[in-house]
C-alpha cells in the first residue's frame, strides 16, 4: 500500500527543529496565526507525525532569561516528553540572531564583550546539547554580515569567526563532549549581506582552522537556491571532502524571500537529484527539515506539513531507485559512461604518462560529434517524476 511504502522509519533519520513546526506563523507583515506549543506538545506532535529526531536552538527550549533552576526543571520535562515519544535529539545549535545584542553580528561583532557573550551563549548551548545526547552542533550565523561594509573589514570578521570556532573546537574537546561542528552558510537574510554567504565558501574556511577534523557543514537547499545555486552540487562537494555533517531540506523559489518551504514544494526535480545523490552515496546522518508551514495553516496544516517534508522524500528515493532500475535509463547511462575511442587515462601524473598523452591522436571531430542523449535521459526523468513511467 502507497501510504505503507512511504511511511517513516527511524533508519531514515528525519528530524525537525523545535522551531519548524513550532513556528507560528509570524511574518514581517503579520502576527502569529497560531498558538504557540510548548516544547513538550511540540515533541508529542513529531511523535505523532513518525520523526525519528528533534533539534533545538538553546532558546527553543530554555527562554533566554530562566533561571537555573527553571532550566533544570525545562530540561527534565523535555527528555522525558523525548523519551516517551522516542525521539532523539541529534542536534542542537545556539540563537545568536534574535537578542538585540547581536544586531552587530555575534561572533563577528565589532564588539568584543559582545563576541565574548556569543561564545558564553554558545558554550551553554553546547552544555546543553551535551545533556540531551546531541552530537552535531549546528552553527548559523544569521547576524554575522552587514548592511554598510563601513563597519568592519570584511578580512577583520573571518578572523573573528576562526578565532571562535577555534575556541568552540577546544571546548568540546576540553569537556570530552565529541561534538561535530556543521557550519551552515546563508546569503542574505537577515542581514543584506551574510559572511560566508555558500557552502563553498565555508568549505573554504574550514581548511584553515586549528580542529577542521571537527568541523564540517550544514548546507541547506533554500540557502543555495537563494543565491540561484545548485544544491545538490554544493552538497556533493561537501561530501566527496568528507564534511557533510548534517543537512537542511527545504524549499525555495529562486530570487524570493526566505521562504522555507516544505521540501520539495517548489523544486521537485532539483529535491530529485538531491535525494538520489545522498541515497546513491549512503548519506547516513539526520535527514533534518528545516522549514515551515504556510501561513494559512493552523494546528492539523502543520502536521500536514511535516507529513509531507517526510513522504516527498521517500517518494523521491523511491523514484530514484526506479529511476537507477529504468533499462532504457540504464542504457543511456551505459552508452555515455566509457570512452567512445583509445586513449590514454589521464590519473596521476606521472612523466611516461605525460608523455603518452601528450603523443596521442585524438580524433577530436569524432568526439565533437558523439551524440550524448540527455534529452531523452531528462525526458525519461520528467515522465518518472509525473509519475507515467
Ligand atoms: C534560517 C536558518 C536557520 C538555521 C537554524 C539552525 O534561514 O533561519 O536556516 O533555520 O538553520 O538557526 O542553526
Ligand atoms: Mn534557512
Ligand atoms: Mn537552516
Amino acid at each position: 500500500m502507497a501510504s505503507d511504502a512511504f511511511a517513516s522509519r527511524p533508519e531514515h533519520k528525519f528530524s525537525f527543529g523545535l522551531w519548524t513546526v513550532g513556528n507560528p506563523g509570524r511574518d514581517p507583515f503579520g502576527e502569529p496565526v497560531r498558538p504557540r506549543l510548548s516544547p513538550v506538545q511540540l515533541v508529542a506532535l513529531l511523535g505523532e507525525v513518525g520523526a525519528w529526531g528533534v533539534n533545538l536552538h538553546d532558546n527553543d527550549l530554555v527562554p533566554i532569561d530562566a533561571t537555573a533552576a527553571d532550566r533544570d526543571r525545562i530540561v527534565r520535562d523535555f527528555r522525558h516528553a523525548c523519551r516517551d515519544h522516542g525521539l532523539a535529539v541529534p542536534m542542537v545549535t545556539t540563537n545568536l540572531f534574535t537578542d538585540p545584542a547581536f544586531k552587530d553580528g555575534a561572533f563577528t561583532a565589532n564588539d568584543p564583550a559582545v563576541r565574548a557573550l556569543a561564545v558564553q551563549k554558545a558554550m551553554g548551548a553546547m552544555d546543553l546539547g551535551a545533556e540531551l545526547g546531541a552530537r552535531i552542533f549546528v552553527m548559523w550565523g544569521g547576524r554575522e554580515g552587514t548592511e554598510t561594509d563601513g563597519c568592519r573589514r570584511p578580512d577583520t570578521a573571518i578572523q573573528r569567526l576562526r578565532e571562535a570556532v577555534n575556541y568552540l573546537c577546544e571546548y568540546s574537546l576540553d569537556a570530552g563532549y565529541d561534538y561535530r561542528f556543521a557550519l551552515e552558510a546563508k546569503p542574505n537574510e537577515p542581514r543584506s549581506d551574510i559572511y560566508m554567504a555558500t557552502t563553498g565558501a565555508y568549505l573554504g574556511f574550514i581548511a584553515t582552522l586549528e580542529h577542521p577534523e571537527l568541523v564540517g557543514v550544514n548546507p541547506e537547499v533554500a540557502h543555495e537556491h537563494m543565491a540561484g545555486l545548485n544544491m545538490t552540487h554544493a552538497v556533493g562537494q561537501a561530501w566527496e571532502a568528507g564534511k557533510l555533517f548534517h543537512i537542511d531540506l527545504n524549499d525555495q523559489v529562486i530570487g524570493r524571500y526566505d521562504q522555507d518551504f516544505r521540501f520539495g514544494a517548489a523544486n521537485p526535480k532539483a529535491a530529485f537529484w538531491l535525494v538520489k545523490f545522498l541515497e546513491e552515496v549512503g548519506y547516513d546522518g539526520p535527514r533534518h527539515f528545516d522549514a515551515h508551514a504556510y501561513r494559512t495553516e493552523g494546528p492539523e496544516g502543520v502536521k500536514d506539513f511535516a507529513r509531507g517534508c517526510i513522504r516527498t522524500y521517500l517518494i523521491l528515493k523511491d523514484k530514484a531507485a526506479r529511476w537507477a532500475a529504468d533499462p532504457e535509463i540504464r542504457e543511456l547511462v551505459a552508452g555515455f559512461a566509457g570512452s567512445s575511442q583509445p586513449a590514454p587515462p589521464v590519473g596521476r601524473y606521472s612523466p611516461a604518462g605525460a608523455s603518452a598523452i601528450k603523443s596521442h591522436r585524438f580524433d577530436r571531430v569524432a568526439l565533437g560529434a558523439r551524440e550524448l542523449f540527455y534529452e531523452r535521459l531528462d525526458q525519461l526523468t520528467t515522465e518518472i517524476l509525473l509519475g507515467v513511467r
